[in-house]
């Protein structure tokens, strides 16, 4: 469904913008804006819900430019030991405004015995993908660290996309079971067109960059309502 997405940060800025209008990339053009925005995002979920494999794969599929090489910290046997790090330079276009954007993404670790690390790595945080997992035994989980990102966004009211990971997985609880144990509206999306819950299968990489452009439109947003409040 095709949305319109409207910013007003001044007089001249960005009007009636179609959601498909949007791309990220390495190109820019004299309409740049100058100011350079810059946002962290954090991946938080369960342990072993596929937060690195996200990682890696928007790593990979990024049209833009790796300012650094990035780190993944982890244990022998696969597990995030602190976390998984990289900061990307890429121009958002809205229209013909294009934004000038650094995103820090980093990934917590799932693990609840390295949980004071996780508030560490939320420090700062602009948006959050939470990486839920399909495998019905990780339901207890999902909604643990769902309400610890609950109770973190309602004090930083920092906006949040919920994605559904390892949709390949033959017996994957349902997105509808999904939605009522982590008590989320039924609908398909939100009133502003945006997904309740993004179904993604991270191994593969399918809708793990959609889902990320959605949050990053999101995170512009709270930017320039925050800003607006200041003045
Ligand atoms: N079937 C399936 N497996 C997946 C998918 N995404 C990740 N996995 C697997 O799930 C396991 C955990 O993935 P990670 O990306 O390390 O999970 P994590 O959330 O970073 O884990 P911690 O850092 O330990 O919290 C790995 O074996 C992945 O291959 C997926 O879409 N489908
Ligand atoms: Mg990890």
């Amino acid at each position: 469904m095709e949305e319109d997405i409207i910013l007003s940060v001044g007089s001249n800025d960005v009007e009636d913008i179609k959601k498909n209008e949007i791309e990220m990339s390495k190109e820019t053009t004299p309409k740049a804006l100058k100011e350079i925005l810059q946002f962290k995002i954090v991946y938080w979920g369960p342990g072993e819900s596929g937060k690195t494999t996200n990682y890696f794969r928007l790593r990979e599929k990024f049209n833009g430019i790796i300012l650094n090489k990035g780190v993944s910290i982890e244990t022998t046997d696969g597990r995030t030991l602190w976390q998984d790090s990289i900061r990307i330079s890429f121009f958002l276009n809205l229209g013909d405004v294009k934004f000038n954007i650094i995103a820090q993404i980093v990934t917590c670790t799932g693990q609840e015995r390295f949980l004071q690390t996780r508030e560490y790595v939320l420090d700062g945080a602009d948006g959050v993908v939470f990486v839920g997992d399909s495998k019905l035994q990780k339901m207890e989980q999902n909604k643990r660290s769902f309400r610890e990102l609950v109770s973190f966004t309602k004090k930083t009211k920092i906006p949040y996309v919920i994605q559904l990971n390892k949709r390949d997985l033959e017996s994957a609880v349902t997105i509808e079971e999904f939605k009522k144990q982590l008590g989320l509206p039924f609908s398909d999306t939100y009133k502003d067109g945006t997904a309740v819950v993004y179904p993604v299968i991270a191994l593969s990489g399918e809708n793990v960059k959609e889902c990320f452009e959605d949050l990053i439109i999101q995170v512009i947003f709270n930017y320039f309502k925050n800003k607006l409040n200041l003045i």
